[in-house]
């Protein structure tokens, strides 16, 4: 593209003047950052359409990833990187008197997911492009993303995520591939001499959906991939033919509104359903949108409809677009004159289904009632799918209605979205080896007896280009100086590092990195809170959304322990530390936003207290995001992975920490055992219960908080301290759910039972801290380690064992 810094800085200024209609000296940031975009995009749009032409020409399988969440954030940076273009730009900018990391800050965090679920997708789309396959996302166009956190007093208050206020340089509307979508309405049977011939749909309400194709950049390879994510809108005709029959005036508008609020917002909840009648329409909109696309898409081969599932592979990420199995089956016999037999191979033959969590509150189920009427076609074919379902049952095993009852797919008047899921689909995984087994067991045990040969591992993965390349540079650079450049290509290489290992000179070089990272967070933390924090301190942090089962409550009560110990003996021996949050709570958990006011409150009585802030500060970082995670992971020395055993499916932030060279505290959970299969017991802080343990106490319902108190005095003392006159407690009442949570609930994530070895790890590792050779030999280790978490491994294994699908053709 740009071969030279000149020719960039021509085209930069050429490109300013003719978008923005400015010279140069009075151009701003915002100014840079769209004419730095547009000069992109003309670049990407050439491989885009090259791309898209191979694709067709070849006929390859194309993969389609259905999911409500794209955790995308920033992406001028990474295309930057993927584009070889950083150095040449970089430099260019210079020159010009630009600073390019100022010009990221203009791009908005496209927030447009709750958390790992969303993230993972955003890491897998970078992972298929930078391979080669042809595999693209099919996401919703929320107009405001995971919302925005403000913390008011301590207290979390959400405002809207207003992220295209700012424009989206990389989006483009494609109205000419719009789909309609319909809901409600009326469904009948037309049958010829008393066989069902025809399924006629009527009186129903349509929305279309358009398309806004994103281009997925792949790593140095000329592939462009497509994340299309789709917006609802009114057909005005349409609309307007309705509204005529209605009284009212303003019904047009109204109708019109409720229409488009379908691709309105984001549902926060994380790893909870709330049963909406909007979500439910979210979910159905995506997936009819994409199913028809997909189809679409297929027709244009020109092959028989037989050989759709030879050229598309439909993935559902969880089962929020579980419907796509019904909406196939939809597509293939009322538009394409399918019989129910060959809708159905095709179908499952297609679709595949990743579980993200066991937690019981999270298994979607819609109530027939409302599937019924919201999609009156889709439910039929449910019911139809759940009746042959059931009817195989019965023929396999007479007469075992508790069996039948238990695997059916509408039961107790609720849809279940994850039996449709299995049902319906040729392969099920899950995220971790613990997981899986978890699944295989006990949560789905009876249909894995029932199907064996669908259920698979995946181990979730992260990208390192975007979280080792781009979000620490000197790491990578060190990286490379050691063992060469071939780690960025197949991060398994990583390994060469363990040369190092008692490389004095080597390890030193690795704590520098680390310690300039820590400087430049803590100065973004003085900027950002005003509070000083001591960068040469424990980097201590715990980063993922608010929630009972990831136990930030665990930390804060450590904390509280620690403050005590202080106050009683002030020459108690303390490595200094700076504990650092972050956080988002689901707005309707009130557990959840209780425990950030506790930080809060935690962090306001030690940072005020001249007696211990020297030796300890805590932070919470607001408005916890991708760009803010990349700033946070390369600083941290200490990776809080402390969920109750068997609750966490896997984890990936674990694996971002690891990458960068920060040492797990962790529960033998999700992937942190893969962790520490990988690093051995001295490069990893294990503590608590097994997930053998947890299970068995749920079980046999033998654990009792109240012994623990009763018996552990340090425990009973930090507990205490919540409500009773203490400076962490603010009356009575406001920590006492808290407080009951763990005396009058029995703890159902097993703080107490587990605090005692938490401080103890924490302990030893304030003791190993302060050698620093030794630390910074764990730190490598890990780092070295950590190849296996790239996301293209997962790709990799998904791209043979359930696609079967191989790069394509167009790599350089
Ligand atoms: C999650 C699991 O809880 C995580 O353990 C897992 O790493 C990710 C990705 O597989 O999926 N499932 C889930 O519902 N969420 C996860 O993070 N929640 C959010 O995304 C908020």
């Amino acid at each position: 593209m740009f071969s030279d810094k000149e020719e960039f800085k021509r085209a930069f200024s050429e490109k300013l003047e003719a978008i923005q209609g400015k010279k140069m000296e009075s151009a701003t940031d915002v100014d840079a950052y769209r004419a730095l975009g547009s000069l992109m995009r003309e670049e990407i749009n050439r491989n885009w359409s090259q791309t898209n032409k191979h694709y067709m020409d070849s006929k390859e399988k194309q993969v389609y990833y259905f999911s409500m969440e794209f955790l995308m954030g920033r992406l001028l940076g990474n295309n930057l990187l993927n584009m070889q273009l950083l150095t040449v730009i970089k430099n260019g900018l210079d020159e010009l008197g630009f600073s390019l990391s100022e010009i990221e800050e203009e791009e908005s965090d496209a927030g447009l997911g709750n958390g790992g679920l969303g993230r993972l997708a955003a890491c897998f789309l970078d992972s298929l492009a930078s391979l080669g396959y042809a595999g693209h996302g099919y996401g919703i166009r929320y107009k405001y993303g995971m919302f925005d956190q403000r913390i008011i007093d301590g207290y979390q208050v959400e405002l809207p995520d207003q992220w295209l206020s700012r424009e989206f340089v990389w989006e483009v509307r494609r109205p000419d591939e719009a789909i309609e979508v319909r809901f409600g309405g009326k469904v009948e049977m037309v049958n010829h001499k008393g066989v069902p011939l025809k399924c006629k749909h009527f009186d129903y309400e349509q929305v279309r959906a358009i398309p806004y194709d994103v281009p997925i950049v792949g790593y140095e390879n000329e592939t462009v991939n497509t994340l299309r994510l789709w917006s609802a809108e009114s057909n005005d005709d349409d609309t307007l033919k309705k509204a005529s029959h209605q009284s009212g005036s303003d019904s047009f508008l109204e109708h019109k509104r409720s229409l488009e609020e379908i691709s309105e917002f984001l549902y926060p909840d994380d790893s909870h359903e709330e049963g909406r009648r909007l979500r439910l329409k979210q979910e159905y909109f995506l997936v009819s949108a994409g199913v028809q696309s997909a189809v679409r898409n297929f027709e244009r081969l020109e092959l028989p409809l037989a050989l759709f599932p030879e050229h598309a592979a439909l993935h559902i990420n969880d089962t929020h677009p579980a419907l796509v199995i019904p909406e196939l089956m939809r597509v293939l016999m009322d538009e394409k004159g399918l019989g129910w037999e060959e809708a159905w191979r095709i179908t499952q033959s297609s679709v595949s289904y990743t579980n993200h969590t066991t937690l019981s509150e999270a298994l979607e189920t819609w109530p027939v009632g409302l599937v019924r009427t919201l999609l009156p076609r889709i439910f039929m074919i449910i019911n139809e799918i759940n009746e042959r379902f059931c009817q195989t049952l019965w023929e396999k095993h007479p007469g075992e209605f508790d069996r039948i009852a238990s695997l059916a797919i509408v039961a107790d008047g609720v849809v279940k979205m994850a039996h449709l899921s299995i049902v319906g689909s040729h392969s099920i995984n899950g995220v971790a080896k613990l997981h899986t087994d978890i699944l295989k067991e006990r949560e789905m045990k009876i249909f894995y007896d029932t199907f064996p040969e669908r259920f698979n591992n995946k181990t979730n993965g992260i990208t390192h280009r975007r979280w080792l390349m781009h979000a620490n540079k000197p790491l990578s650079r060190l990286i490379s100086e050691s063992i060469g450049e071939q780690w960025m290509q197949k991060p398994d290489y990583l390994q060469d590092l363990l040369k190092n290992k008692n490389d004095k000179s080597f390890l030193h070089q690795l704590g520098n990195i680390k310690q300039q990272k820590k400087e430049e967070l803590a100065e973004f933390i003085r900027g950002y809170t005003g509070l000083v924090v001591d960068p040469s301190s424990i980097f201590d942090v715990h980063i993922k959304r608010l929630h009972g089962y990831k136990r930030q409550l665990l930390n804060a009560l450590h904390i509280m322990h620690l403050y005590n110990e202080l106050k009683e003996n002030p020459n108690f021996n303390m490595t200094p530390r700076t504990f650092i949050f972050g956080a988002k709570a689901a707005p309707s958990y009130h557990f959840a936003k209780r425990v950030i006011k506790l930080i809060h409150t935690v962090a306001d009585v030690v940072n005020r207290d001249p007696m211990v802030n020297d030796r300890m500060k805590v932070v919470f970082l607001e408005n916890y995001s991708v760009s803010l995670a990349e700033r946070i992971i390369p600083a941290t020395n200490v990776s809080e992975q402390i969920s109750t055993a068997s609750k966490e499916a896997s984890g990936t932030g674990n694996m971002k920490f690891m990458m960068n060279g920060a040492i797990t505290l962790g529960t033998m959970d999700g992937a942190n055992v893969e962790i520490h299969d990988l690093v051995g017991d001295d490069y990893i802080y294990a503590f608590g219960l097994s997930s053998d343990e947890v299970l068995e106490f749920y079980r046999n319902g033998s654990y009792s908080s109240r012994q623990v108190y009763n018996e552990d005095d340090r425990a009973r003392h930090t507990i205490d301290q919540l409500i009773h006159n203490s400076p962490f407690s603010k009356g009575e009442m406001e920590f006492r759910d808290i407080y009951d949570n763990l005396l009058m609930y029995n703890d159902e994530y097993f703080v107490l039972k587990d605090f005692a070895s938490y401080i103890d790890t924490q302990s030893q590792i304030s003791k190993d801290f302060l050698d620093a050779h030794l630390w910074n030999k764990k730190s490598l280790v890990n780092i070295a380690r950590s190849g296996k978490f790239s996301s293209d491994r997962t790709i990799q294994e998904y791209a043979s064992d359930i696609w079967k699908i191989q790069p394509s053709g167009i790599l350089k």
